[in-house]
């Protein structure tokens, strides 16, 4: 891509001119496989992940194995196993995943399934659909050898009787609350790119309530010319600026990996007000390997696998 001048509008309406990089036409370490992944947990994820990739495995497999840990990690209250139910004690679960030729598929609204991101591969690779919901959802599932289990675990019951005793239905987070959507982005040895989101979504959401994650361009979006993103954090405001696919659309107008998710972030804000206490997070993949990363609040964290150091980062957040 030519050089060029853009003009960026800040979120107070500033007019901030800003050189844009030729990150895209970066040259990447070849063979040098590349995994990102949100919050803390992404750490273990990334380790399956990387197991994948160092066997010259694809990106496409790396970051379904690496979120599966997630999913069944029983701790962990926002996604899979254990994650926190509806507001009428339902865990519920959704899930996307998106491979280099541009192929996707994704579960919403999924129940009894540990693994909502292994159905969504399989609706990808399965059917000529991209997204299955509720019930038929969970039948594909069963029909493709998935079984059920319950999800809910006495640690997330437990929370769930303690919140219902309010009987708030909570329908925002505020920047201390814990959600810790996993969303992994990898780049594998050939240089291709993937990604995987997987979610029990926003606790004691109203029945029926599907988030940004199973939503292919929200919660997480990949093209392989370009690079990929994926989102964490309220839904809602991620479904309402397609998040995940304008991080990537800025990429390919010569945004950075980073200022795309800046000004990702930075349009949520400017629709909900310099005063949201909401959380939203992106991270970013460069075709080039150039990585980004960007939160309304603080307290968002990355894993990341790169020249082969697993490391986890504090994101600097916007507020
Ligand atoms: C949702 N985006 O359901 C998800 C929740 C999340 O970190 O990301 N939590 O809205």
């Amino acid at each position: 891509m030519k050089r060029r001048n853009f003009i960026k509008a800040g979120v107070a309406g500033i007019a901030t001119p800003i050189f844009l990089s030729e990150n895209n036409n970066m040259k990447r370490n070849k063979n040098n496989p590349i995994v990102i992944s949100t919050w803390n947990h992404g750490m273990a994820a990334n380790e399956a992940s990387i197991k994948v990739l160092e066997q010259n495995g694809s990106a496409l497999d790396a970051v379904e194995q690496g979120v599966r840990v997630t999913e069944a990690d029983a701790e962990n209250q926002s996604v899979g196993l254990g994650g926190r139910p509806d507001s009428e004690g339902n865990v519920t679960l959704d899930a996307c995943i998106m491979d280099s030729n541009g192929n996707a598929g994704s579960v919403g609204f999924l129940q009894n399934i540990k693994h909502p991101i292994s159905v969504a591969r399989k609706v990808m690779e399965k059917t000529n659909h991209v997204m299955l919901a509720g019930k038929g959802a969970l039948k594909f599932a069963i029909e493709n050898g998935f079984s059920e289990e319950d999800l809910l675990t006495e640690k997330s019951k437990k929370g769930w009787l303690e919140w219902k005793k309010d009987n708030n239905i909570k329908d925002t987070w505020g920047p201390n609350d814990d959600h810790d959507t996993i969303t992994s982005l990898a780049q594998d040895k050939d240089g291709n790119l993937a990604g995987a989101c997987t979610t029990s979504g926003l606790a004691y959401k109203l029945h029926g309530r599907v988030g940004d994650s199973p939503i292919i361009g929200a919660g997480m979006y990949v093209d392989n010319e370009i690079g990929a993103a994926g989102a964490t954090g309220v839904g809602e405001l991620v479904m309402k600026t397609c998040g995940s696919f304008l991080v990537v659309e800025l990429m390919r107008q010569g945004f950075s990996a980073m200022e795309a998710c800046t000004e990702a972030v930075n349009r949520i804000i400017k629709q909900e007000g310099n005063k949201t206490k909401l959380q939203v997070g992106y991270i970013a993949l460069g075709k080039d390997g150039s990585i980004g990363y960007a939160s309304i609040q603080k307290g968002f964290q990355y894993a990341l696998y790169k020249n082969g150091n697993n490391k986890l980062f504090d994101v600097k957040s916007i507020f």
